[in-house]
């Protein structure tokens, strides 16, 4: 009998990718999404579209997520349904938590009803420690989170821990730093400096703005990481995980290296606080920030201490920050 794995979210970077992973592990995926207009075009390009069942199932609605468990023999759920944008939570507060924290207790509440047959996977991110004192964040650092998104993300986190320590569920969180693709859409500040500075290189456009680049994250490529969420619901026990890669980089650090893999010449003048990106060849600015991208509240710098998943999960990340910019350069050029 093949095992059934729901994941929620399906059409986002992470669904898609985990659904073609466990395809290959021989799964039966259902894959659900949040409404009538959601778009697929993840799924098609990864070309697996076609293998998955899927349905529609809003975590902000009871009585979806009760339809899709009661049709089907579910074993493992993977909730990565999720309000994703940090920038537009600050804008839609209670949207955010209706479907990041109390989607979550929604789902949890129907597992409990059928009495841990089901196990479950937690997408919590490394936005929930905030600006925490410490330099390099592991399972028990501190939490500060610094945005309803965070927020959210962190009653998700609590309320699994919660239902694995109350009702015996075999239910973790795997707390995700920032992971990339080819199928992260432009509104993510990777893939917004690669496509614009491809766009510049081709005279499509003049210039970009961006808000903060001096904050750092630890970036890592989320087809890698996927494959640590099954992980993590193979193990004997049910714990929490930290998946990162233990490097971080500015944001400034990042334009330096794709605008080198383009062969532009650049230079950087200004403050530190005012900085602004020139083409050497005619002197033009082509990346500057402006305030208006600047979060309300944001998180300076983020850095994984990935000791834990290593020791447990044999994690080891493989794909170094140059060659995912790499992959992510020779996409954006295919797709131009
Ligand atoms: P993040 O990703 O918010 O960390 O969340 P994003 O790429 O949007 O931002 C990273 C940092 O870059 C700064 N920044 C900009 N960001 C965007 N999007 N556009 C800009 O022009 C820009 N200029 C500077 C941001 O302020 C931020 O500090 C991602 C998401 O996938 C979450 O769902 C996930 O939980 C975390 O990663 C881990």
């Amino acid at each position: 009998m093949k095992k059934i794995a729901l994941i929620t979210g399906i059409n986002g970077q992470d669904g898609a990718y985990l659904a073609e992973f466990l395809l290959k592990k021989k799964y039966k995926v259902i894959g659900t999404y949040r409404s009538k207009n959601s778009s697929f075009d993840k799924l098609i390009k990864v070309g697996i579209k076609k293998k998955i069942i899927l349905k529609k199932m809003d975590v902000q609605k009871l009585s979806e997520i009760k339809k899709v468990f009661k049709n089907f023999k579910i074993n493992e759920v993977y909730n990565l349904a999720s309000q994703s944008y940090v920038d537009r939570s600050f804008k839609n507060p209670l949207r955010t938590a209706n479907i990041n924290a109390i989607g979550v207790l929604r789902i949890l509440e129907i597992i409990r009803k059928h009495k841990n047959q089901i196990k479950y996977y937690q997408a919590s991110s490394s936005e929930m420690f905030g600006n925490s004192k410490s330099s390099k964040q592991s399972e028990t650092t501190k939490f500060d989170p610094q945005s309803p998104y965070a927020i959210s993300k962190l009653f998700g986190h609590f309320i699994t821990r919660n239902y694995r320590d109350s009702y015996n569920i075999f239910a973790v969180s795997g707390i995700l730093f920032n992971h990339e693709s080819p199928l992260r859409d432009n509104r993510f500040v990777t893939s917004k400096v690669i496509k614009g500075l491809i766009d510049i290189k081709n005279k499509r456009i003049n210039k970009i703005i961006l808000g903060n680049i001096n904050i750092k994250r630890d970036w890592g490529y989320s087809k890698e990481y996927v494959v640590q969420m099954w992980k993590m619901m193979q193990a004997k026990k049910p714990r929490d995980y930290i998946i990162a890669t233990g490097k971080t980089h500015s944001i400034k650090q990042l334009i330096n290296i794709v605008a080198k893999e383009l062969k532009m010449k650049t230079k950087w003048i200004g403050k530190k606080s005012n900085l602004k990106l020139i083409n050497k060849i005619n002197n033009n600015v082509i990346i500057s920030t402006d305030k208006r991208y600047y979060r309300p509240s944001d998180v300076n710098s983020t850095k994984g201490n990935i000791s834990k998943a290593r020791r447990d999960l044999g994690w080891k990340p493989k794909t170094t920050f140059k060659e995912l910019i790499k992959i992510l350069i020779k996409d954006k050029i295919k797709n131009l």
